[in-house]
């Protein structure tokens, strides 16, 4: 099992310390920095501090160095932002010292978005991706379409805050076969299932197919409310989507 020492990164070490109380989120957080490198656990440690310059300067630093994207969004930005949601969920900062952080996030997210976007490749499928009505979160939106773009697919991203009669007006304008639906907040899931209603009502169900993500958002939440799909991550996402898409998957 992984131990708290095998975290080079000071800081980080004291965050986990200090502010991660409940025993799997320690042990799920010490592994995860146990095996990173100190390159990204310093991403994560100024991603946590709300310091966007320095999380854009290491970032930069680390792609240039020929560290892979994948591993700096994961073990880097996504690593710490896990740290910071735990520390918001606990009271332990509160909703200006996350938004610091999201601006982080976002610094870093800046020199990610142009790699994992830039496959090349010809478009296999146009999505469209919003974040539900009444909810503002659209960090992990973010990266599934920075993701999927990467992948190849032409995705219209329509925001947060969106209305069911947003979410059909564009899959009527672009008549893209997929939309994906993400929601933060538990008050806020149940407006996937209200815009896949007015899907129904508006005689288009059978036109799109529906994914849906978000981290309340599960499975058995996803089939409740008759969506074709769930994915848990931002991969996940890129592999729903061309399955429902019926894109052959290269393994
Ligand atoms: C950052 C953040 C904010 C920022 C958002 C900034 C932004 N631009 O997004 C700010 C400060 C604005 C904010 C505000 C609020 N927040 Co907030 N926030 C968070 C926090 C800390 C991190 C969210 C995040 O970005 N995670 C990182 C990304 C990468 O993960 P992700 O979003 O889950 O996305 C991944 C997957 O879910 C999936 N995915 C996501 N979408 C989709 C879509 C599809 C189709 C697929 C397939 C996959 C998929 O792939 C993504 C990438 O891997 C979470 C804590 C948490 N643990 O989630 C709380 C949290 C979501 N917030 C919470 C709350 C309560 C609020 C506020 C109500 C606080 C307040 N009192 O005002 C407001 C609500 C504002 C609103 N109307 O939306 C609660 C929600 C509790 C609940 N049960 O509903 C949480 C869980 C914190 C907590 N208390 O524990 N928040």
């Amino acid at each position: 099992m992984a131990e708290i020492t095998d975290i080079t990164n000071e800081f980080i070490r004291q965050e986990i310390e200090e502010y991660i109380e409940r025993p799997e989120e320690r042990e799920r957080t010490i592994k995860t920095f146990s095996k990173s490198r100190p390159e990204m656990q310093a991403i994560a440690a100024a991603l946590i501090d709300g310091d966007n310059d320095t999380v854009s300067q290491l970032t930069r630093q680390a792609l240039d160095a020929g560290i892979e994207a994948l591993e700096v969004m994961d073990y880097g930005l996504i690593a710490g932002m896990g740290i910071v949601g735990i520390k918001f969920r606990q009271n332990f900062i509160f909703v200006p010292e996350v938004l610091a952080c999201a601006r982080a996030m976002k610094a870093g997210m800046a020199y990610i978005e142009p790699i994992l976007s830039a496959a090349g490749i010809d478009p296999i499928g146009t999505v469209i991706m919003g974040t539900v009505k009444g909810d503002l979160h659209d960090i992990g939106k973010n990266l599934c379409i920075m993701m999927l773009r990467g992948a190849g697919f032409v995705v219209h991203d329509l925001g947060v805050d969106t209305s069911p009669d947003k979410f059909i007006e564009a899959v009527e304008e672009t008549k893209a076969p997929l939309l994906g639906m993400s929601a933060l907040l538990t008050t806020t899931m149940p407006n996937m299932g209200k815009t896949i209603d007015a899907f129904i009502d508006a005689d288009l169900r059978d036109e799109v197919k529906i994914m849906v993500g978000g981290a309340p958002v599960t499975q058995e939440f996803a089939d409740d409310m008759g969506a074709d799909g769930y994915g848990k991550d931002a991969l996940a996402c890129v592999a729903l989507a061309k399955s429902l898409l019926g894109v052959e998957v290269k393994s």
